[in-house]
């Protein structure tokens, strides 16, 4: 089974989704993620390891890769594809509550901003590592992340910024966050955004990339 898993951290890696697609080129015709994960559930894996040994390696290796400017965007789409595509065959596992997921975590673009490829990127990195994603998706108010907070107490939370006009409503989303439902984690990021920023709008952590979201939730609940 071990064999098993680590073809489907390759397909994860490589955005290999299932039999019959033609991406990447060099793995035509053989199983992908879909099929993989299908049979390693089938022939008696644990949902844990085939998560965990299988699909949470390969998404961590294209972060690296992504990180390191070895990939691009998307690759790194395809990727996510694949491990969505498996994942199908893992959620009702999560649904039974069979397997855990590690905490969740909360993202969306701030108010007045639409851009979402960056924070669809954040938001794909961290559900396969193993988080429970709640995905507010693009202009959302300070209102709609407390209450999405309140309903998960203990949740993390990450929010997106594009436009130097809308890093201002990201300030006013943490200070609101801040007054309403103290002691919530909060991410930051996005292209303008910088480490200096997030020192002076008091958020606790800033990573330019998903990889780095990743490490801190990670580090958060070793
Ligand atoms: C694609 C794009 C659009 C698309 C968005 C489509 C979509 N679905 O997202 C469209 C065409 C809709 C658009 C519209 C606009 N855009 Co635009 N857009 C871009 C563009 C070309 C790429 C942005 C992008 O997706 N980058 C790729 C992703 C992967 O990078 P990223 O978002 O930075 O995310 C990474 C990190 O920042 C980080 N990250 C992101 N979010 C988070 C969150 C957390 C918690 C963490 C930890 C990390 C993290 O992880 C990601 C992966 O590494 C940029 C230019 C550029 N090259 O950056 C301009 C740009 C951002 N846009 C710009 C502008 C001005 C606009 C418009 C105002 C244009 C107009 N006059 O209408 C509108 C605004 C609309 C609105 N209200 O939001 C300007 C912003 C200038 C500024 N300094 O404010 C830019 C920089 C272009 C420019 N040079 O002028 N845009």
């Amino acid at each position: 089974m071990e064999e098993i898993f680590h073809q489907i951290a390759n397909c994860v890696e490589f955005g290999k989704v299932n039999k019959t697609s033609p991406y990447p080129p060099d793995m035509k015709g053989q199983d992908g993620a879909d099929e993989l994960t299908k049979y390693a559930l089938d022939n008696g894996a644990s949902p844990v390891d085939v998560l965990n040994k299988g699909l949470v390696i390969g998404m961590e290796k294209i972060g690296l890769k992504f990180r390191e400017n070895k990939v691009f965007v998307p690759q790194v789409l395809m990727s996510a594809k694949a491990m969505n595509t498996a994942m199908l065959h893992l959620k009702p596992y999560f649904q039974s509550g069979a397997v855990k997921r590690k905490g969740i975590f909360v993202i969306g673009t701030v108010v007045g901003d639409l851009h979402d490829i960056g924070k669809n990127l954040v938001s794909m990195m961290v559900e396969g590592n193993g988080w429970e994603v709640i995905d507010l998706g693009t202009d959302v108010k300070a209102g709609k992340f407390i209450s999405t907070i309140q309903e998960h107490p203990g949740c993390v939370v990450g929010l997106s910024a594009l436009l130097t006009t809308t890093m201002g409503n990201m300030e006013m989303i943490v200070k609101e966050l801040q007054d309403q439902v103290p002691g919530t984690r909060i991410l930051i990021g996005g292209a303008p955004v910088t480490d200096e920023f997030r020192k002076k709008i008091g958020a606790d952590f800033y990573s330019p990339d998903p990889q780095g979201a990743v490490e801190y939730l990670n580090r958060m609940i070793a």
